[in-house]
């Protein structure tokens, strides 16, 4: 009997989204949605107790005390099952870094056609950082010095990634005594691989050891490397006035999504759509102008750093073809669905893959070059106008939410203290008095298994009723920034009275977009610098923090989570566990998950959970904030101490006579 398929309406929580998915339905087409909806999950892979990586297998271990042929027990199949996802999405991320490198080299050494040093202060401090001379030099030998030391950490051999020196001494030394420091990005990861081959590491404690080494490898290393080059190409992100969802795309445009993460082809794309000879094409092909969007992270990076709108997130990338108004779809690396080419043959998109390392068979390859990006990119566009012309029969849904992002660290501790006394002081303090609870990390993707959007959206909601501060990156970022969350005043009516009070002093909202993925080591730098301001203890795991993946799906979010957990962050994930075992037919089925929480937890202060149910998370959340406020010595948390000033205080006094206002500020002894 098939299964039955979700309504719109139960699969994902955004409008533009349901609307989109009747029309599939309409025309008789399958989407992610649908497609996880007939595909039942094999519920002893996702358990992480299949092995499959010899031929005398596959084995899989669902009786108490079985082992695969090689005798192999399910503890050491679930961790190195577990390792080789975190190493996979380790050399995602860090791959990406790599490539920056690469281009920084290439901009330094005048061989990247249309890319500059935006962001000299940042190329810097950046170089200071590792100490590499910057007195009465130029920029261009500045950066590729740096280029050159970061091209190397990816091959080093011995000694340890430079960038993991940023982080709290405390941590450093503990990174240290549990051996996991990183030596060099592609050597952890290298033998992430060959300790899970056949016949090797079968001791699961040590085998997760390295999964921690190799994680740091991607959260202090490969990925911090590629925010510090983005930042220095592309411009250090401040806020901006943005758009995301479907509504975006415009009918009298051509439409162009970029899709992937890369932001050396989407940034060059932006640059080219907007020369006098490609909108001279696009008028000459019968439309106004090339609009650009993005999906994914690339339009993470392409909106906090250009202001270009956001199509949407993860599970929006059919549902941008759906609307049968994209003229292409040009994509780099990651999270791109195979499913995008055979869906574009009922429209007239066309899907355009760009990367060396990704074809899909069926698009239209155009291979970009940094060398030559700017024509490329302008071919690109020329293509894309070309495909106008056949566009048939359009529905883009009419739902479109304005957002403020661009919240880099740089730009957190500018705002606290202004260009002369930049600090993270108001924020400690107001952690301190209890005016902001803690702070919340909500990152990652979208999973059609949930409804999507709801998980994101829900867990910032709850949360911010508790004056707890998020931060967002990736996928939920662009899901929160859909609801409104993600506009100053638009989303204070939703949050606690003391955040409301910080959010209307600052002028932020209270949900802060800090950027793409790889742009999680963001986050890791505020929670150094918290650190380093003083009050608030002295190594990250002393933080009243939480870090947050409620709709995780890829390999990437377990790197992420495992190097935030070594960090020292307690961290969440919705969804399954993939090393959940199956607690009720194999009773010893839960040693790797005792690894990953509690023994993490006394290793690195950190832990690692699978909470499927929201409110249970939320509710875990709150109580290591409150447990990390009292170990502090900080006042417990209090809901009606705060909130009698603001915007809304300032309104009430204007209503009254100059002296009864005074009297209401000052109290009596005032008159
Ligand atoms: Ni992150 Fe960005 Fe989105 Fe998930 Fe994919 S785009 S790198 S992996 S799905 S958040």
């Amino acid at each position: 009997m098939a299964k039955k398929r979700r309504s719109p309406q139960e699969a994902s929580k955004d409008p533009a989204a349901q609307e989109l998915l009747i029309r599939a339905d309409e025309l008789g087409i399958g989407t992610a949605f649908s497609r996880a909806d007939d595909m039942k999950a094999c519920n002893i892979g996702a358990a992480g107790m299949c092995c499959k990586i010899c031929s005398m297998g596959p084995c899989r271990l669902t009786k108490d005390g079985q082992v695969g042929v090689c005798g192999a027990t399910l503890d050491t199949i679930q961790a190195r099952n577990l390792v080789r996802a975190i190493a996979a999405g380790s050399a995602a991320h860090s791959d990406h870094g790599r490539d920056m490198a690469f281009t920084l080299k290439a901009v330094a050494n005048g061989e990247a056609e249309g890319y500059a040093l935006r962001d000299i202060a940042k190329l810097r401090t950046v170089a200071e950082l590792n100490d590499i001379p910057i007195d009465d030099r130029s920029p261009e030998d500045i950066a590729n010095d740096l280029a050159d030391l970061y091209i190397s950490q990816f091959g080093q051999q011995r000694g340890r990634v430079v960038v993991t020196k940023r982080a709290p001494e405390k941590r450093q030394k503990i990174w240290e005594e549990k051996g996991v420091i990183p030596r060099g990005v592609d050597r952890e990861v290298v033998e992430a691989l060959h300790r899970t081959h056949m016949g090797d590491d079968q001791d699961p404690e040590h085998l997760l050891q390295h999964a921690v080494r190799t994680s740091l490898a991607d959260g202090w290393g490969g990925s911090m490397m590629a925010t510090d080059i983005s930042d220095i190409l592309f411009g250090t992100p401040a806020p901006v006035l943005g758009q995301a969802n479907l509504g975006v795309l415009k009918e009298d445009y051509v439409n162009v999504v970029v899709h992937g993460h890369e932001p050396t082809l989407s940034e060059m794309i932006v640059a080219a759509s907007q020369t006098p000879e490609i909108l001279e094409y696009a008028k000459q092909a019968g439309a106004k102008g090339v609009q650009l969007s993005g999906i994914c992270c690339t339009a993470n990076e392409i909106l906090m750093r250009q202001g270009v709108p956001a199509a949407g997130n993860f599970l929006q990338q059919e549902l941008a073809i759906l609307t049968g108004a994209v003229e292409a779809m040009v994509v780099d690396v990651q999270c791109i669905m195979q499913a995008l080419v055979s869906l574009s043959d009922n429209f007239h998109t066309d899907i355009i893959t760009t990367s060396k390392k990704v074809k899909i068979k069926g698009a239209t390859h155009i291979e970009f070059d940094e060398h030559k990006a700017l024509t490329i990119a302008k071919d690109i566009l020329r293509h894309a106008i070309d495909n106008f012309k056949n566009r048939g029969e359009v529905q883009i849904p009419d739902h479109r939410t304005d957002l403020v992002p661009g919240f880099s660290h740089e730009y957190i501790n500018y705002m606290l203290g202004g260009s002369y006394r930049a600090s993270f002081r108001p924020l400690n303090d107001a952690i301190m008095s209890g005016r902001i609870r803690g702070v919340a990390a909500i990152v990652g993707c979208n999973n059609p298994r949930s409804q999507h959007d709801h998980l994101h959206t829900y867990v910032t909601k709850e949360l911010l009723k508790q004056d707890v501060l998020i931060v967002e990156t990736g996928c939920g970022a662009i899901a929160c920034a859909k609801e409104g969350l993600l506009l100053g005043e638009a989303g204070l009516e939703k949050v606690g009275p003391g955040l409301r009070e910080v959010c209307e002093t600052v002028g932020i909202p209270p949900v802060l977009h800090m950027g793409s993925c790889v742009d999680n080591t963001r986050i890791l730098t505020v929670l150094t610098q918290v650190v380093a301001e003083g009050g608030l203890g002295d190594d990250i795991d002393q933080v009243p923090a939480v870090g947050l993946a409620p709709e995780w799906m890829s390999e990437k979010a377990l790197a992420i989570g495992t190097y935030c957990v070594a960090s020292g962050a307690y961290v969440i994930f919705g969804g399954s566990s993939p090393v959940s075992g199956m607690p009720d037919r194999v009773s010893d089925s839960d040693l790797v998950t005792k690894i990953i929480s509690e023994g993490w937890e006394e290793d690195y202060g950190g832990k690692l959970e699978f909470i499927p149910d929201p409110d249970e998370m939320i509710e875990a959340t709150l109580a290591h904030i409150d447990k990390k406020r009292a170990d502090l010595g900080l006042p417990e948390y209090d809901a009606e101490r705060f909130g009698e000033s603001g915007d809304d205080r300032m309104l009430e006094l204007e209503k009254l006579p100059l002296s009864e206002r005074r009297e209401s500020i000052y109290g009596a002894v005032a008159k």
